[in-house]
């Protein structure tokens, strides 16, 4: 009987201890927050090669998996220390005291972190051993175990442990509603160029636009006190607020984002009218030193983000970006500031949640993906998705139409070919683009008799290089292959 309390006894006062944890961080910094500073500490921890599977297996949900793991470990570790201690009296403060100072090891890991951020992971651990002492001083050797005194004692630790729990959700909701009313007051200026026209078609809408980042929680901006600092080897230093931004002429322009660790036919691609300030301009008006051939973006929760300084200022449309299909940028999406730099992977040019640029060397930085080991050069690579018919789709024979995208951003797209098992390529039909900086949505109409059949497509860039067959992994630098599927034509 004594096993099992001892182990009831863990697993309810580390409810309590983290739970109070959540509740003050959750109130002050949320990324202080023992389970998700754990959670960051883990992801940046974690091998390329397992974070590339977590991402492709998993994509969105890759995160409340994470938390949930954690969670269950934090269970696991709580019941064994409840169970020792009922004998060994120590561990009802060297169990507590472990998790404490793991969670506040992680909260000081986490990058902007403040000394402050250890507060709620060692309140929390301190009430949790106070929990624990007060539970197994009815279930302690020697003493006659008092069965109700013992319950009742569970119930009431169990209570605040879901009151601290749900009031941790409670404010986080509240602080996310805050942010999201805030987003909704911007007002955004028009464009001073508006750039070519779009076919709404072509364009991800925003709810449907894939998310690719290491952010557990998506960071909490506050609009008031948000400046972007450029700095480093600039001859002028500049802080700008979001109205100064707002203030500067603006541009729009349709771009398609990918992303590295997209797979051959993957769905870590989209694209949309992007509003921002030019960056080329801000940045020769602020003197950026001849030795400077690094910009690293660093985000509100610590992202760095290294673009080559030659590819910022060669021409394209990169941008500071503040709107995203005619809305501000969503949350997820990095408002109120992000970098878009068109025909680059998005983890080497388009930071989300901007705080800082700073002008820099590869030689003396490397950036967050770099330092894992992804290419510091990042140009998109050409690629081409079969979208419809879906793979194994069981179609009727005759007309069928194979649709889908092609990107060769910088490039843009020359042709695009279809090929239906072993015969030969044929060009598909390609519908207006408004640029080289997006995806071209292509057709071909398949006479199909019945039977199993593959489709494969390739692309065609319009420097006249054909999209190589070559298998390649997303790791280091982005998937190659031609995008094939199987369909089932029925009579
Ligand atoms: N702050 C921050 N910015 C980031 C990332 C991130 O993890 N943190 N991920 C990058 C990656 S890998 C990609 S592909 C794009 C994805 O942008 P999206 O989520 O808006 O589609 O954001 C980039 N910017
Ligand atoms: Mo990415």
């Amino acid at each position: 009987m004594r096993t099992p309390a001892g182990a009831v006894a863990g697993l309810l006062a580390a409810g309590w201890g983290v739970g109070v944890a959540e509740v003050l961080a959750a109130a002050t910094r949320p990324a202080a927050g023992p389970l998700v500073a754990v959670g960051g500490a883990v992801i940046d921890a974690t091998p390329t090669a397992v974070k590339e599977l977590a991402v492709r297996e998993l994509g969105t949900s890759d995160k409340p998996v994470l938390l949930t793991v954690v969670g269950v470990m934090v269970a696991l570790l709580a019941a064994l220390a409840g169970v020792v201690a009922v004998r060994k009296r120590i561990m009802i403060v060297a169990g507590p005291a472990v998790l404490g100072v793991a969670g506040a090891g992680a909260a000081l890991s986490r990058p902007a972190s403040q000394a402050y951020d250890v507060v709620p992971s060692i309140v929390g651990a301190a009430l949790a051993a106070v929990a624990l002492w007060w539970l197994l001083r009815r279930a302690a050797p020697g003493v006659r175990l008092d069965r109700r005194g013992f319950l009742r004692a569970a119930a009431l630790v169990a209570g605040g442990a879901v009151v601290a729990s749900g009031a941790s959700v409670a404010v986080r909701r509240a602080a996310g509603g805050a942010r999201a009313r805030a987003r909704e007051a911007v007002r955004l200026p028009a464009a001073a160029d508006a750039g070519p026209p779009v076919r709404p078609e072509l364009l991800t809408p925003n709810a449907d636009f894939y998310r690719v980042d290491t952010a557990l929680t998506v960071p909490r901006v506050d609009l008031d006190g948000w400046s972007l600092r450029v700095h480093g080897m600039v001859s002028r230093e500049a802080r700008l607020s979001f109205e100064d931004l707002l203030a500067m002429p603006l541009i729009e322009r349709p771009v398609t984002l990918t992303c590295v660790s997209n797979e051959v036919g993957g769905p870590y691609a989209g694209t949309a009218r992007w509003l921002g300030v030019p960056l080329a301009p801000l940045l020769r008006s602020l003197g950026v030193s001849a030795g400077a051939d690094q910009l690293v973006a660093r985000s509100v929760d610590g992202m760095t983000i290294g673009t080559p300084v030659a590819t910022l200022l060669d021409g394209r449309d990169a941008m500071l970006a503040v709107g995203m299909n005619g809305e501000p940028l969503p949350l997820e999406h990095g408002f109120p500031v992000r970098m878009i730099t068109p025909g680059v992977y998005g983890y080497a040019g388009s930071c989300k949640w901007l705080a800082s640029l700073e002008l820099t060397t590869f030689d003396r930085f490397d950036a967050y993906w770099v330092e894992r080991g992804w290419a510091v050069q990042a140009p998109v690579k050409t690629g081409s998705r079969i979208d419809r018919p879906r793979p194994f789709a069981q179609v009727k024979a005759g007309v069928v139409t194979v649709a889908g995208v092609a990107w060769a951003q910088g490039r843009g797209i020359a042709s695009v070919e279809v090929r239906v098992d072993d015969g030969p390529w044929r060009e598909a039909e390609l519908l207006p683009a408004p640029s080289a900086d997006t995806w071209v949505q292509w057709r071909y109409a398949w006479q199909a008799g019945a039977g199993p059949h593959s489709l494969a497509v390739r692309a065609t860039d319009r420097t006249g290089a054909v999209q190589t067959q070559d298998r390649a992994t997303p790791f280091p630098s982005g998937a190659t292959g031609w995008h094939t599927i199987s369909v089932t034509v029925g009579a």
